[in-house]
Order: C-alpha cells, then sequence, then structure tokens
C-alpha cells in the first residue's frame, strides 16, 4: 500500500525539510513574542491598577487632610492654614488661600473674619486678593455690602474693622469707577449704612431715623460736596426693606452683637428683689453686659443694655469688690435690662441698681474701666469720625 501523507520527511527534500524547520521556529518565536505581549500588557494593567490606586489613596488622604484642615481652622485660623499648607492641600500661594477662604466650605465664617482681620503681612495680603474675589462691578453700595458682610463675620476690634472696610471700599471704588469722588467717602458712607441697618431693625432701637436723618448725617462726606439724594435713597430703601443677613456661626447678628467681647470673666450678682447673691459669667459687649450660668451657654440668663447707666466703686457688708451700675438720671427706677424668668420667658429686669462683686480689687478696676469705656465709646463713630476729619483736612 502506498504511504497516505505525502509530507513524511523521508518525502521531503532537504530544501522543504529546512523550510519546514524554519516555519516552526518562527511560530514559536510568534508564540514567545505573543506571550511576552500579554506580559507586558498585563504588566502595564497592574501598573495601572497601582496607580490608580494610589491616586484614590491620595485623593482620600486629600480630602482627610482637607477636613482636619478646615476643623483646624475653624478653631484657630492660623493653626488650619498652616496646616493645609504643610499638607500641601493648599499652596502657600496668597490667592489660592483667598480662593479658598471665599469659597468658604466647611470654614466657620467667624474663623475667617478672624483670619482676614490679622496684621500679619500675609494675612494683610489675604485680605486683599479675599476682597477681590468679591464681583461689585455695577452692584449699589448696599448690594455690594450684603456680598462682603455675608462672606465672613466682621470681627470685634475696631482696628480689625477699619481695615477690611478700608479694603472694601477701595474695591468697591476700583470696580465703581467715578461713583465716589474717593475711598474715604465710601469708607463712611459704609459705615453709615451698617448703623442704619442696626438703626431700623435692632428692636433695642426706638429713634428710627428717616430718611431726612440719613441724609443729615451723609452731609459734605463727597470730598466736602454731598452724595445725590436719588442715591441716598435707594440705599435708605433697600435698607429699610431688607436688613442685611449676617453669617450666624454662634446664633448672633449684626443687629444684635456686633463686638466681641470687650471683657469676660465671673462676677458675683445681687438679685434685684430677693436680695441672694448669685455667681455668673458675665459678657461685656457692644454696649450690654450679658450673664449667664454656665460659660458655654447660649442663651443669657439676662441682658442689661448700657446705654444712660452709670458705674462707681460701690461698698457691701457681706462682698469685697463691689461696683454698682445705676441710673443717674432717674434714681430710684428700674434699670431698663431683661432677664430669663423661671419658665424661660423673657421678663423686664426689676432691679433699681445692679451690685456686682468681683474676685479681687484689680478685677473689680478693669471691669469698671470696660464698663465705663463701652459706655461712653462708640467705635464705629470713632473710626468714621476719624475720616470725616481727614476728608474735612484735604478741603
Ligand atoms: C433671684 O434670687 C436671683 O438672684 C436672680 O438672679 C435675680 O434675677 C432675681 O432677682 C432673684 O430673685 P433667687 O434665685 O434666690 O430667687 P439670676 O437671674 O442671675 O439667677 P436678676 O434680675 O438679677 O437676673 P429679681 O429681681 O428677679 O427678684
Amino acid at each position: 500500500m502506498m504511504d497516505a501523507c505525502p509530507t513524511k520527511s523521508s518525502d521531503l527534500t532537504k530544501t522543504e525539510e529546512a523550510e519546514l524547520e524554519s516555519i516552526k521556529k518562527h511560530k514559536k518565536e510568534l508564540l514567545e513574542d505573543i506571550q511576552k505581549l500579554k506580559d507586558e500588557i498585563a504588566e502595564v494593567f497592574a501598573e495601572i491598577d497601582k496607580f490608580q490606586q494610589s491616586q484614590t489613596s491620595k485623593l482620600a488622604q486629600r480630602d482627610k487632610d482637607l477636613s482636619i484642615g478646615r476643623k483646624k481652622f475653624n478653631m484657630d485660623p492660623t493653626k488650619g492654614i498652616q496646616y493645609l499648607t504643610e499638607h500641601m492641600v493648599l499652596s502657600y500661594d496668597v490667592q489660592e488661600i483667598a480662593k479658598f477662604l471665599h469659597k468658604g466650605e466647611g470654614l466657620n465664617k467667624t474663623a475667617i473674619g478672624d483670619y482676614l482681620g490679622q496684621r500679619d503681612p500675609l494675612n494683610l495680603q489675604v485680605l486683599q486678593a479675599f476682597v477681590q474675589c468679591h464681583q461689585f462691578a455695577n452692584l449699589n453700595l448696599v448690594q455690594a455690602l450684603r456680598q462682603f458682610l455675608w462672606s465672613f463675620r466682621l470681627p470685634g476690634e475696631a482696628q480689625k474693622i477699619d481695615r477690611m472696610m478700608e479694603a472694601f471700599a477701595n474695591w468697591y471704588c476700583q470696580c465703581n469707577p467715578g461713583v465716589f469722588q474717593s475711598t474715604d467717602t465710601c469708607y463712611i458712607l459704609s459705615f453709615s449704612v451698617i448703623m442704619l441697618n442696626t438703626s431700623l431693625h435692632n428692636p433695642n432701637v426706638k429713634d428710627k431715623p428717616p430718611f431726612e436723618r440719613f441724609v443729615s448725617m451723609n452731609r459734605g462726606i463727597n470730598d466736602g460736596g454731598d452724595l445725590h439724594e436719588g442715591l441716598l435713597r435707594d440705599l435708605f430703601d433697600s435698607i429699610k426693606n431688607e436688613p442685611f443677613s449676617i453669617p450666624e456661626d454662634d446664633g448672633n447678628d449684626l443687629t444684635h452683637t456686633f463686638f466681641n467681647p470687650s471683657r469676660e470673666g465671673w462676677l458675683l450678682k445681687l438679685g434685684g428683689r430677693v436680695k441672694t447673691w448669685k455667681r455668673r459669667w458675665f459678657i461685656l459687649t457692644d454696649n450690654c453686659l450679658y450673664y449667664f450660668e454656665y460659660t458655654t451657654d447660649k442663651e443669657p440668663l439676662g441682658i442689661i443694655p448700657l446705654e444712660n447707666l452709670s458705674i462707681r466703686k460701690a461698698d457691701d457688708p457681706k462682698k469685697p469688690n463691689c461696683f454698682e451700675l445705676f441710673n443717674a438720671n432717674c434714681q430710684g427706677q428700674k434699670i431698663k435690662a431683661c432677664k430669663m424668668d423661671g419658665d424661660g420667658k423673657v421678663v423686664e429686669g426689676k432691679h433699681q441698681s445692679y451690685k456686682i462683686s468681683a474676685g479681687t480689687p484689680e478685677e473689680r478696676d478693669l471691669w469698671i474701666d470696660a464698663i465705663r469705656t463701652s459706655i461712653t465709646q462708640d467705635p464705629f463713630f470713632d473710626l468714621v469720625s476719624a475720616r470725616k476729619k481727614k476728608i474735612a483736612s484735604k478741603k
């Protein structure tokens, strides 16, 4: 029988055999190459996986650092920014820090105000950049102030307020050239509008200023000339119809407590009708004296507006280092104040005078000085009158 397979090696010529060998070798090499490629592809995929994992963990780490940084910022703004830059969530770039504060995500607005108010060169630069994150072009002054005062909470210190309002006025005038003769005019009018807001919307202010008073308050502030009455009318109506919305991180707002405490501490207070001494945490702020049962209480037990009151040292047979708040003009009458009654309702105070005892004579004197300053001084008034003098001296 004949062999069915024609390619039996014995049937092949030497050349054909060599060719076959070469094809087999080539096929083997190809298979090896394919395997190599497969291995390489697998390696690349593994690398990609690794990279993605590391990116995910980097992002997770960044989110974690950001969240820690925000918390730190809310407790101590300088330390917060330091943490965020050290952990490369933020760079040391002034613009970047300013944008971060302007965006404000997860940041306490009181802390933003604290940071912007500080006098270090970095903070001053950030303040400028922060103000310039606002778009004020074609806004009237009240619209611009609404935007500005919503982006952080103004700190209490007059010098800080001065720097911030100066930066605001500068930027507003740059965005709206020709509206005011000078940035001082814009600065004074801004304060005037803030004060108007308090007078019109704080329930404690009984005497609501009419438009004419607002006009006369602002006479001569435009480098000696008067501002257009139509402009003042627009600003007046806008504030009258809608008070400023102020960030309420701590439950306070501009119409209630505008300034941070000038003094706080434990004191003993004598009751009004029932003469018992109570240890209370006192806070002096915005021309009012507040007292609380505990330092952490949100609601005070009582509020004593200091307007029209006088203060003096006093003696008491039972307690040392006393001072007394009294009404010099109407002795014997009840002092205007409010307190929380037993059911948590706010009622009128019953005191004809408030007798208070401090821990030491030094403390008593510090309280007397601070309260006296608070009674006689209006930081807004001082800032504005300094500007008015500046304008007058330029004439
Ligand atoms: C109370 O005495 C407390 O001293 C109150 O102080 C005081 O209110 C009350 O004055 C006085 O009767 P008892 O607790 O012994 O009853 P506080 O509110 O700090 O607890 P003031 O007005 O001082 O807050 P009168 O005037 O409400 O009687």
